[in-house]
């Protein structure tokens, strides 16, 4: 079994993601079946609990307020509403729902003791949890993990030279922070990025640098192609290619041999051809049902049938690791502490993102 590194540089990575397509295919597919059963698949559900109306001014996402996109906003879920809805993918054989809340970070209060409440419920339907809600405090995660949850998904999206051009209202040192707040508790860490914004490709290796640095290195790392929605900056990117989605799967894979490598977002543009080689190159989980948060995804039918086609198994919940317990509220150990974080503001002028902010919304 090779061993997992942190060390890896720049340089090394460029030079596996570089590689002849074959050479850097077999190298792949030969680490993912040293850590991993092949013909095994994770299925994560996604749900959106809140959408829409974020102060952030991500370049990439359709949920910034600022932007003049067609999506529609909600408030909070109800946790009877997030029961029906876990209890849905469930039957369609996802072990894991992965919540989705259009924050810039968690706030103490009635909305966070209700996701609290969701965690609960789901960890009760025998289903991993996994959140994804924007930064968070250490208090704010131990709370989560005291609650059963199983992953918090914090992606640190690009390098961090490019992450500055993508996002001014916070820094790429807040996402770092919030990690290891998580890293204080027993949940897993998931956290990929985005690639198809515009980076060069020493983005991309800064990005697998950082993330395969981290010690632990994240148990999951979502790899996003982006979806490029009308109205956000980043709405004229041309869609990657499948080469290139292949190579960062591979060198993901490589770097980071036990993670969970997520083929993500852009599935829908990706042939089933293009996808079982993704697969043979490493990945080893999705998301699945018809919506991400606010885009298209495949039908998970037709993920089934590709499934089926290609021998692999859906993978069952907590099979990497045990099931957290859940404590109830009642009985909880921690109390809000109504911190009021300092999560840096950078700020500094994005021209794209500025002119997507100013245009007026085209009528179609
Ligand atoms: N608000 C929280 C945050 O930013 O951490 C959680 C939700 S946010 C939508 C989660 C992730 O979705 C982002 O970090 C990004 O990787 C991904 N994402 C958002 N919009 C996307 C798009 N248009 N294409 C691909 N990935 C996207
Ligand atoms: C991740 O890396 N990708 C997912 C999940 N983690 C939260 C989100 C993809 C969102 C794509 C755009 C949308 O549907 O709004
Ligand atoms: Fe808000 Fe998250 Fe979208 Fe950024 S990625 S605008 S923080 S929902």
């Amino acid at each position: 079994m090779s061993e997992t590194r942190h060390n890896w540089t720049k340089e090394e990575i460029l030079e596996i993601y570089n590689k002849p397509f074959m050479e850097l295919l077999y190298e792949a597919a030969t680490v993912h079946r040293l850590h991993h059963d092949p013909n095994v698949v994770q299925v994560s559900t996604l749900l959106s609990i809140k959408t829409g109306g974020c102060s952030e001014d991500c370049g990439y996402c359709p949920q910034a307020a600022r932007y003049h996109t067609d999506i529609e906003g909600n408030d909070l879920m109800s946790v009877q509403q997030v029961k029906a809805q876990a209890l849905r993918a469930k039957s369609t054989g996802s072990s894991r729902v992965c919540m989705g809340a259009a924050w810039r970070n968690v706030k103490d209060g009635e909305e966070f003791d209700q996701v609290l409440e969701m965690v609960r419920t789901i960890n009760k339907l025998d289903m991993e949890v996994c959140c994804t809600l924007g930064m968070v405090t250490e208090n704010q995660a131990k709370r989560l993990a005291e609650a059963g949850l199983y992953a918090y998904n914090h992606n640190l999206d690009s390098s961090e030279e490019y992450y500055k051009e993508v996002i001014s209202t916070r820094g790429y040192q807040d996402r770092l922070d919030t990690i290891d707040n998580v890293r204080k508790t027993n949940v897993t860490v998931c956290s990929g990025g985005i690639i198809g914004m515009g980076e060069s490709i020493e983005d991309r290796a800064g990005m697998l640098v950082a993330l395969s640095t981290l010690n632990p290195q994240p148990e999951s790392t979502p790899i996003n192609a982006l979806v490029a929605v009308e109205g956000t900056p980043l709405e004229d990117q041309k869609p990657v290619s499948i080469w290139d989605m292949v190579r960062m799967v591979a060198t993901t894979r490589i770097v980071m041999p036990e993670t969970q490598v997520r083929l993500s977002a852009g599935r829908t543009q990706m042939t089933r051809e293009g996808q079982a080689m993704c697969f043979f190159a490493g990945a080893n989980s999705i998301f699945a049902g018809d919506k991400l948060l606010t885009t298209p995804n495949p039908d998970v039918n037709e993920d089934m049938e590709m499934f089926a086609v290609l021998g692999m198994k859906p993978q069952k919940p907590f099979t990497k690791k045990v099931q957290p317990k859940t404590v109830e509220a009642a009985e909880s150990q921690f109390e809000a502490l109504g911190e009021k974080p300092k999560w840096t503001r950078p700020e500094h002028i994005i021209e794209r993102n500025e002119a997507a902010k100013a245009k007026a919304k085209t009528l179609k």
